[in-house]
């Protein structure tokens, strides 16, 4: 069976990074079982074989893969018979247009919103790690980059005018059925979702309602995926219990 490499948190069923959610969306799409590992930032010696420091990692019969990315085109390559992610050189040329314009666009206005929960989601040994090498990133705090949020709402809804114009007009950015494109966004906003105390989402938009289907892929596998939310919740109500 595949082995997947995915980012977790203090809690292993906190599954938040965007592009092991593209990953994941791509192998339920081809149908393809695997077995989801969870993976902390620090916990680097585990996929040292794929010869770098970052998940989704794939392992497939002993072949180490990294990269979101490379991982969809590779399975298009290695089972074609299997549904498609990419139906035409078209589809592929334009996801990857979908995959700059999240990584370079959008994940940054969705930063300020949802960076300090997400160190609060960390698990322990990652805490100094994430707050560490984030700032050295960015070259602030991570309290300064989120110290303006209503800033950061307006640009976010500026960068996703394009999206929310597009996804009024068609289902899917793949047609009628979503392809590799709808995974990429996908992945980016489900960051957001499973971590962010809030919806980033303006709940009348056509991207939320895109969103939404998208949870319900799969017989609603990324809807089952725990949350920050709910997961706060559980801890709040096990220590009133405790009382
Ligand atoms: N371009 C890569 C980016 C992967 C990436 O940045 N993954 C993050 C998790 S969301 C990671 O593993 N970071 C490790 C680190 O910061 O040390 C892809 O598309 O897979």
């Amino acid at each position: 069976m595949l082995k997947l490499y995915d980012l977790a948190g203090r809690n292993p069923e906190l599954r938040f990074s965007p592009f092991c959610w593209r990953t994941k969306m791509a192998l339920r799409h081809k149908g393809l079982a695997f077995e989801s590992v969870p993976w902390r930032f620090t916990d680097k010696a585990a996929i040292a074989p794929s010869g770098q420091g970052r998940v989704p990692v794939l392992v497939d019969n002993g072949r180490w893969l990294h990269d979101s990315w490379r991982i969809a085109l590779y399975l298009d390559d290695h089972y074609p018979d299997l549904p498609r992610l990419f139906r035409s050189a078209g589809e592929r040329a334009a996801a990857r247009f979908i995959a700059d314009w999240c990584d370079l666009a959008l994940l940054p206005v969705l930063r300020p919103l949802i960076l300090l929960a997400c160190y609060d989601a960390v698990a322990d040994q990652d805490r100094r790690y994430f707050r560490e090498s984030r700032e050295k990133m960015l070259g602030r705090s991570l309290e300064a980059v989120c110290a303006e949020r209503t800033e950061a709402e307006q640009a976010l809804a500026r960068v996703l005018t394009p999206m929310e114009n597009t996804l009024g007009a068609v289902a899917h950015l793949g047609g009628d059925s979503p392809n590799y494109a709808d995974y990429i966004l996908f992945g980016s906003l489900q960051w957001a979702h499973v971590i962010s105390p809030k919806p980033v989402l303006d709940q009348a938009s056509a991207v939320s309602r895109w969103f939404e289907r998208m949870l319900g892929l799969f017989d609603g596998y990324a809807r089952e995926a725990p949350t920050l939310r709910e997961t706060m919740l559980v801890t709040a109500e096990r220590n009133l219990q405790a009382r």
